[in-house]
């Protein structure tokens, strides 16, 4: 154990303004919290050892607000990055919080307020590119229904590919270095979201006319609330090469989305979720999204900003420990994941050499696998006893 889980700008950690910002108010209570200043956020965490900041545009700028106050924001917000040396890691849209989403942005049944949801992408968007966001989130949290008939899911479908090959066509003609990364998500706020998985944005993807500009951002509590595997869900957008961006954070089993923050929550599946992003070749900004308890004042907020940077340091600790235990190499081996990395064919093998394979499937059913083993060494590194 080195002890030092102090971050560094290396390490590429990053929040959402509306993250630290926000101020508590849940579907029981009122707000617990003043207002957090974006420029002071940005200030704290540079302290703290992020790197990077996200924002929807009402994060920065509130809905509605005329063109004098909206440069006078977006001034001192960049005054801040360059004060600080943070960047702007990512972007979005806050297309949920407005009454005029109550039916969802892009796939809303009234055809205006799709409309007036492309607009405002396309005007946060340039603020994106000014600012270098090279990623720019698409949460749909408001674009689904709470029963059968009220949405055309065919007919939804169509409509949110028609606003992701209208946005994806707007960077490139406008020449912007930006991508976009769609974030899933099963229910809440509606009662059921569209894109509720990995799986299912994965697919929908293949349909766009620009597939390459658009991967994804999971979050790890949206993927646990569908009972998922966070690590494996990730893993499998990594082998697409649709890894964009990503949400951590903590979440108990399937329930509301308490975005608890990082190692809080599913501990085990924060180790795997650590080992499949270090070692899975991920290279984007590890991104906290969490909501800090309605319990903690402005103090305790900074508690748990910095402990969502520190919980990932020491799981990457015990993470690379865990690879490099001889221990563990030897069960890896036992556990026979060398066999799993080889072709099930030799090369140039035929079919009819497979075919006439001699095997005796008794036997081989009779071997053991020794993942109970090798699982213990990933829990005993995890428990600090290894
Ligand atoms: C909202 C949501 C998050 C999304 C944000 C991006 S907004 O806070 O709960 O999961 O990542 O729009
Ligand atoms: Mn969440
Ligand atoms: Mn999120």
């Amino acid at each position: 154990m080195t002890g030092d889980y102090t971050p560094t700008r290396e390490d590429r950690f990053s929040f959402g303004l509306w993250t630290v910002g926000w101020q508590g108010v849940d579907v029981f209570g009122h707000a617990v919290r003043p207002p957090l200043d974006p420029v002071e956020t940005v200030h704290k965490l540079a302290e703290l050892g992020a790197y990077g900041v996200s924002f929807h545009d009402d994060d920065l700028i509130p809905f509605g607000a005329d063109e004098a106050t909206r440069e006078k924001l977006i001034s001192r917000f960049k005054t801040a990055l360059s004060e600080t040396g943070l960047v702007c890691s990512m972007a979005t849209t806050n297309l949920f919080q407005h009454p005029i989403f109550k039916d969802g942005g892009f796939t809303a049944n009234d055809r205006s307020v799709r409309r007036f949801a492309i607009r405002k992408v396309l005007r946060n968007l340039d603020l994106a590119a000014e600012l270098g966001a090279p990623t720019y989130v698409l949460w749909g949290g408001r674009e689904g229904a709470e029963s059968g008939a009220a949405k055309d899911v065919k007919a939804a479908l169509d409509r949110y590919k028609e606003a992701l090959d209208i946005l994806c066509s707007y960077v490139i003609e406008r020449g912007y270095n930006i991508r976009f990364a769609l974030e899933p998500k099963p229910n809440e706020p509606r009662g059921d979201i569209l894109l509720p998985t990995i799986g299912h944005a994965l697919a929908f993807i293949n349909t766009l006319e620009h597939p390459e500009l658009v991967g994804l951002n999971p979050e790890i509590g949206h993927e646990e609330m569908a009972g998922l595997n966070f690590a494996h869900g990730i893993t499998q957008a990594l082998w697409h090469g649709k890894l964009f961006h990503v949400d951590l954070n903590g979440q108990t089993g399937p329930r509301f989305d308490q975005d608890l923050r990082f190692g809080a929550g599913n501990l085990r599946g924060a180790f795997w979720t650590v080992d499949a992003l270090e070692n899975g070749g991920y290279t984007g900004p590890r991104h906290f999204d969490y909501k800090p308890p309605r319990t903690e004042d402005i103090e305790g907020v900074w508690v748990t900003a910095a402990a969502c940077m520190r919980n990932y340091l020491i799981l990457k600790e015990k993470v690379a420990a865990f690879r490099s235990d001889p221990a563990v190499i030897e069960a890896l081996e036992a556990a026979r994941l060398h066999e799993l990395a080889q072709p099930t064919l030799g090369e140039g093998e035929s079919l009819d050499a497979l075919r006439a394979e001699e095997f005796d499937p008794d036997a081989a059913a009779a071997r053991g696998l020794a993942y109970e083993a090798l699982d213990q060494l990933a829990l005993e590194h995890l428990l600090g006893v290894r």
